[in-house]
């Protein structure tokens, strides 16, 4: 059985506590629970983390390529949150592992402020989805399942 990643960046740890009108009002926990139930329907193991900092998501992005090439990874579902808009270092990540790796927004970013516009993921990732509030997720995961059969 393959694993799903899913990997939260910056304060979605925060989430369901403030800012329902944005983000909803389901908890990250929350959300794990969603997740392993869309990996039991897609038949995967699934890997549910958050961190608040850069280098740690950097270093998990290189777990993650480890793990693809072990032919053990179906691929990365990654909420960068903020640094979404700031970080070359998980851009080049990405590039440097050849992950493959579906960029995700609770929200529809590009109807928010300009800064939101702009990402450093996009140009690095197989896949972009935003706008689907916290159901992306498992959306998400249906679409790394149609990956695996090469869709
Ligand atoms: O829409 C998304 O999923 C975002 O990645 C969320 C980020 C934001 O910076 C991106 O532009 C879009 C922010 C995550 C913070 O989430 C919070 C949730 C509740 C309360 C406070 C923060």
């Amino acid at each position: 059985m393959k694993t799903a990643l899913i990997l939260n960046g910056p304060n979605l740890n925060l989430l369901g506590t403030r800012e329902p009108a944005v983000y909803g009002a389901q908890t990250l926990a929350d959300v794990e629970v969603l997740c392993a139930q869309a990996c039991a329907t897609h038949g995967f193991a699934l890997d549910f983390r958050q961190s608040n900092h850069e280098g740690q998501l950097v270093d998990w992005l290189h777990e993650a390529g480890r793990l693809q090439t072990a032919g053990t990874l179906a691929g990365v579902v990654l909420n960068a949150g903020a640094y979404t808009h700031t970080s070359v270092a998980l851009h080049d990540a990405i590039k440097g592992t050849g992950i493959t790796l579906v960029e995700l927004h609770i929200s529809n970013v590009f109807a928010r402020e300009d800064f939101r516009h702009h990402s450093f993921i996009s140009a690095a990732a197989r896949s972009v989805m935003c706008g689907f509030g916290v159901a992306g997720y498992a959306l998400a995961i249906a679409g790394l399942a149609g990956m695996q059969t090469g869709f």
